[in-house]
This record gives C-alpha cells, sequence and structure tokens, in this order.
C-alpha cells in the first residue's frame, strides 16, 4: 500500500490507473471519482493502494506505519510505503513515524524525496545544515541508504531491496533519494525569485530519463528513433486523453458535480450541522 505525497502521481501511472480518470479529476467534472471534494492532483485509489493524498504534509508518513504494523499484527504478508519530501521531515510527523517503525519492526519502507528544495527553502535548512537526511535513520535503528535518485537502475535496485527487507520481517527501510525539483514548485511557484536560472541545467546528476536512454542505447537495446517514436506516441495518447477529459467538462463548461456531492460520502451519518448547511445551499 502507498502513502504517496503529491509528487508520486507517477505511481498511479505505472500501476495502470487510466490516465482519463487523473485528469476527470484536475478538471473536476462530472467523471472526477473524488467529485471536487479533494485538491485536483490529490488522487486516492484504494483498488490501485494509493492512500489518499493529505495536503498536511508529513501524515501520510506515520499512517503508512500504522497501516504496516496493522497488517503484521493480524499475520498479512502485505508491506507498505511512505513517501515524503525534503522540507516535510521537519515536521514531528516524520519523527514519531520512525519511533513506532523502529519499535515495532514494521514491515514499511520510508522514502524520502530530497530535491533540494521545499518551495523556496533549501533542504540543508530541514536539516539544520548537518549530515544528511539518511542519517536521521541510524539514531532509530533504522537501517538507511542514501541513493542517486536520477539514477533509474539505482532507484529499483534499493526499492526492492527494502521491499525484500519488509517482505521477510526484517523490518523498515529509510532511503534518501538524491534528486533536484527541475521545475517550479507549482505552477504558481516562481523558482528565478530565490535560485540561480542555470542551477538545474548545472545540476551534476542530470535528467533521469536521458541518462537511462543513454545508458540503453550504450548497451544497444535502444535508439535515439525508438526514443523519439516513443515519446511522439506517448504525447500524442496524453493530448487525446485530455481533449477526452475537456469534452465531458471542465469548471467553465460541461458536466460537472453537483454541490450536492461534496456533502456526501464523507460521514457515514451525515452531522446535523452539513445538513443544515446543505439544505441552506439549497440542495
Ligand atoms: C503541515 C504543512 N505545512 C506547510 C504546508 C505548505 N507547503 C506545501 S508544499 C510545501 C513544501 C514541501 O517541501 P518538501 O517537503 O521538500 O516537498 P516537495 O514539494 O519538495 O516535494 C509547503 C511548506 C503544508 N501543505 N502542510
Ligand atoms: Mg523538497
Amino acid at each position: 500500500m502507498n502513502f504517496p505525497t503529491y509528487r508520486q502521481a507517477g505511481l498511479l501511472i505505472a500501476g495502470g490507473y487510466p490516465l482519463s480518470t487523473m485528469m476527470n479529476q484536475i478538471y473536476s467534472n462530472e467523471k472526477d471519482p473524488v467529485k471536487g471534494r479533494q485538491m485536483p492532483v490529490m488522487y486516492a485509489s484504494q483498488e490501485f493502494g494509493f492512500f489518499s493524498i493529505s495536503g498536511n504534509l508529513a501524515t501520510q508518513y506515520v499512517q503508512a506505519v500504522g497501516w504496516a504494523m496493522a497488517s503484521a499484527i493480524s499475520s498479512d504478508h502485505k508491506i507498505a510505503a511512505g513517501w515524503i519530501g525534503d522540507g516535510s521531515t521537519a515536521e514531528s510527523d516524520f519523527h514519531a513515524a520512525l519511533v513506532f517503525a523502529s519499535t515495532y519492526k514494521a514491515p514499511v519502507i520510508l522514502n524520502i524525496v530530497n530535491n533540494q528544495w521545499a518551495i523556496s527553502t533549501f533542504q540543508g535548512i530541514a536539516r539544520g545544515g548537518a549530515g544528511t537526511f539518511a542519517a536521521r535513520g541510524l539514531g532509530f535503528g533504522i537501517p538507511a541508504l542514501r541513493v542517486d535518485g536520477n539514477d533509474y537502475l539505482a532507484v529499483c535496485a534499493v526499492a526492492r531491496w527494502a521491499a525484500e527487507r519488509a517482505r521477510r520481517n526484517l523490518g523498515p527501510t529509510l532511503i534518501e533519494y538524491v534528486t533536484y525539483r527541475a521545475g517550479g514548485h507549482s505552477t504558481s511557484d516562481d523558482p528565478s525569485a530565490y535560485r540561480p536560472a542555470e542551477e538545474s541545467a548545472a545540476w551534476p546528476l542530470g535528467d533521469p530519463i536521458l541518462r537511462f536512454k543513454n545508458h540503453l542505447i550504450a548497451r544497444g537495446i535502444w535508439s535515439e528513433d525508438r526514443h523519439a517514436q516513443a515519446e511522439a506516441e506517448i504525447m500524442a495518447s496524453v493530448t487525446a486523453t485530455q481533449k477526452e477529459a475537456e469534452a465531458i467538462g471542465t469548471l467553465h463548461h460541461g458536466q460537472r458535480p453537483s454541490p450536492r456531492d461534496m456533502f456526501e460520502e464523507v460521514y457515514a451519518e451525515m452531522p446535523p450541522h452539513l445538513l443544515r448547511q446543505r439544505h441552506e445551499a439549497g440542495f
């Protein structure tokens, strides 16, 4: 079971979750599975092992550990994986998660995505300028690794090792992925206000897709032509899916959920104050 942040939408795509469903949520149209009750990229799918993304940073870390503990206590073999950003490791939830993970040897993979920035705050600030994020695990007796997060094969190897440890009931693993947030924090962020414009191009570990592509070409199992073709195919399918979702509706036109929907499916029994608000809203 994955307990992601807003940066792990790729888990859903890799797991075969329909891109059209993700786009419908972005547009908050009639086919949005959460009917506008979440922020657009905060996906959730129990079926695809993707826990609801929380806007409150770091909460998912304790939830991942608790879920893994419950799995172990009930003699199930399922494992959990949690993700957190560099900045969010300064939240107390991060430390609480590590206490419980180490005390109960929970079958959980604790991933830290160190992308160098927490919006405009450099990652060194969240670490207090000392040590590494991986080193935080050692004080709790949790095996911890620091990996080049832009090396696809290294990331796979480390993740597989940690999953194997969790499956064999050997306890938690903490992994720091060293990477770089090349774009803005969000579409409303302007990184040139707090870091040199050329920083992302000069970042030494490089673009992970380019690196993996070059590796495959060097091994003779991929080519520039096949890469260009794959990119074109993916772009065409993304554009087609976007058009499909737009045709269903956006917040400005077409079919969208009724305001009535935001009151439903949250509580098993709607509390009186929500019922009152729903009536006041005319539904
Ligand atoms: C508890 C809490 N504090 C602050 C915020 C506002 N906020 C949203 S994203 C963000 C930066 C997070 O940085 P990091 O943990 O490094 O994750 P990244 O976005 O770089 O993946 C902040 C401060 C929030 N959503 N929740
Ligand atoms: Mg960050």
